[in-house]
């Protein structure tokens, strides 16, 4: 009996700290076309520290993901997004990103999109943003 509830508690343990490692789900609007995108928008979320999965729906072009809030954001995800060339709800991707992606995957963009709204991120996606050049020529 005993040792059974000490088995209890390993998995309630257990599964407290599985959800721990992702405690926060999300729906995120990301524009895309195919599924090359599908595959460039989740490997650039998947690279994230902190995400624990990502699903791009072509769709109804939406991501869903799961992330552990403390290791990651909302902003850094969309952000790492727009550094692949995706517009998401947050960010755009800079011409020249946009400009680079292979033809098949240069999805319509909104008209209204927003413009290097990402310098709001944190100081080292910012860093790795201007290094690369690929957000910042939205002006
Ligand atoms: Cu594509």
């Amino acid at each position: 009996m005993k040792t059974k509830s000490i088995g209890t508690i390993a998995i309630f343990l257990f599964i407290a700290f599985t959800v721990q490692a992702a405690n926060k789900s999300e729906k995120i609007k990301v524009n895309g076309q195919c599924d090359m995108c599908k595959n460039r928008i989740e490997t650039a979320v998947k690279s994230l520290d902190g995400v624990a999965s990502a699903q791009w729906n072509k769709s109804d072009k939406s991501l869903a993901v799961s992330y552990d809030d403390k290791k990651t954001t909302t902003q850094k995800i969309q952000t790492s997004i727009a550094m692949a060339g995706h517009d998401t709800e947050m960010f755009s991707a800079g011409e020249s990103g946009y400009n680079e992606l292979p033809a098949c995957c240069q999805y319509k963009r909104d008209g209204n999109r927003k413009k290097n709204n990402h310098h709001g991120a944190t100081e080292s996606v910012y860093k790795k943003v201007e290094k690369s050049g690929a957000c910042c020529d939205n002006k």
